[in-house]
């Protein structure tokens, strides 16, 4: 009986090796990898709204099994949204801002009426209305008959610049214009909208804590997707080598492109030969972001950029999406415990991801994606909101939170 127990293991065929290797796997994949995601926020009307109206909180997240690892799910999300989505015709807004400077809104309205409201998308670093990512979010608003309004930053979506001076991840000026302009140019009754991705998010949030009367006066709803929470935790983890490292030296030279596309050279003298040699974000920011925005050090820009220590700043109800496995974001910078405390911010962690991709099911179809799916059911209710109950909630977070923070005016 030992003996041939002995003489079967000791001769074990191939494919009895690749069965016990599937089998492990996919008891691994049951196990630990496929998981209900962590919902984090203050217990409340909120969390209770969210919990019920949006069911994808409480289904468990499939991560597509041959595609785990959060490079891989990353790069890969990219590839298939790219080659899957076919570009977009928006109508295309140049919009000129008060110091002259020009931006690209890119409007996709075709399936709208007066009624419809309105999301206002931000792209990553160095993104624009045809990304695969914001394509992705924008087929899924047209679906629900929501507008959307693509913002490009300056020197972006082939817009030249017109003044010196480009964008940076808390520069939340420009978007402060371009969202009292939708306002002013869509219907009064028309709800609006906005969501940050990647940098675009640090951008809104940016927004939403340091302008948070007058984000809280024209946004009724907004989100953010696999945003670097915080900027110098971001920076080390995207330096890691050997991956991570090679995903940021592709970012780096995807900024010296925009850089060099956006002809901010002609506008001023830079040192676009030492700029071109940079191998890491940081080497950019160093040599050319805060030189151009007048910060004394990288570490300051990071500072001022860095989102985890500011969540209580926001009175706008935000609902973000991170993977635990971000390589842009290590989990112990996302800043759970404070959406935990938070009554206006609400975090969504799944346990795989990687940056913006978020990929599900054996075959991951590039029309019903995750992060749209998401996007796509917080939107409908919080942006129609039919009852009003989204904005009763809405003002009633907004008296408690001034009784709680009576040093911010109201
Ligand atoms: C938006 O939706 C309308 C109506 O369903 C459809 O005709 C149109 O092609 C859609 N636009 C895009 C870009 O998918
Ligand atoms: C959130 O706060 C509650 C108490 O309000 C606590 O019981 C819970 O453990 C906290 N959760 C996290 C993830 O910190
Ligand atoms: C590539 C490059 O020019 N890097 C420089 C960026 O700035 C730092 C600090 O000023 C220099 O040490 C690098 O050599």
């Amino acid at each position: 009986m030992l003996d041939s127990l002995y003489n079967y293991w000791a001769n074990l065929p191939g494919y009895h090796v690749l069965g016990f290797g599937l089998i492990a796997y996919f008891t691994y994949y049951l196990i630990l990898v496929v998981k209900r995601p962590t919902f984090v926020c203050a217990e409340g009307p909120l969390k209770n709204y969210l919990l019920r109206e949006i069911p994808t909180l409480s289904v468990k997240f499939w991560p597509t099994f041959w595609c785990l690892d959060s490079r891989a799910q990353t790069v890969f999300a990219s590839v298939l949204r790219s080659k899957v989505i076919p570009p977009i015709s928006y109508k295309r807004e140049i919009y000129t801002l008060k110091d002259g400077g020009e931006v690209a809104l890119d409007w996709m309205d075709t399936n709208c009426n007066s009624n419809s409201p309105c999301i206002i998308i931000l792209p990553g670093l160095t993104g624009n209305s045809q990304d695969e990512y914001v394509k992705c979010l924008v087929y899924a608003a047209n679906n629900s008959g929501i507008r959307v309004i693509v913002f490009n930053n300056r020197g972006l979506g082939g817009v030249t610049i017109k003044t010196p001076r480009l964008y940076n991840a808390c520069n939340c000026e420009d978007l402060a214009e371009v969202v009292q302009h939708v306002r002013n140019v869509l219907p009064a009754h028309c709800k609006i909208g906005a969501t940050g991705v990647s940098m675009g998010g640090l951008v809104l949030g940016n927004y939403l804590a340091r302008r948070s009367q007058e984000a809280r006066t024209y946004l009724s709803a907004a989100k953010i997707i696999s945003v670097p929470w915080n900027v110098h935790k971001a920076i080390d983890s995207i330096e890691q080598p050997i991956l991570n490292n090679l995903l940021g030296r592709i970012l780096t030279q995807n900024m010296y492109r925009t850089l060099m596309r956006s002809g901010l050279h002609e506008h001023q003298e830079l040192d676009m030969k030492s700029i071109k040699t940079c191998k890491t974000i940081r080497e950019f920011d160093t040599n050319f972001t805060i030189k151009h925005f007048g910060y004394p050090s990288v570490e300051d820009y990071y500072n001022d950029a860095t989102l985890q220590d500011k969540l209580h700043h926001i009175s706008v109800p935000l609902l973000c999406l991170s993977a635990a496995d971000d390589p842009f974001q290590p989990l112990d910078a996302i800043p759970i415990k404070a959406a935990n405390e938070s009554s206006h911010v609400a975090i969504i962690v799944t346990a795989r991801g990687g940056h913006i991709g978020f990929l599900e099911g054996c075959f991951p179809s590039a029309k019903d994606q995750y992060i749209s799916r998401v996007f796509v059911e917080y939107f409908t209710k919080a942006l129609f909101d039919e009852e009003g109950e989204f904005q009763r909630i809405k003002e009633d977070l907004h008296r408690t939170y001034f009784e709680k923070h009576s040093d911010i005016k109201a």
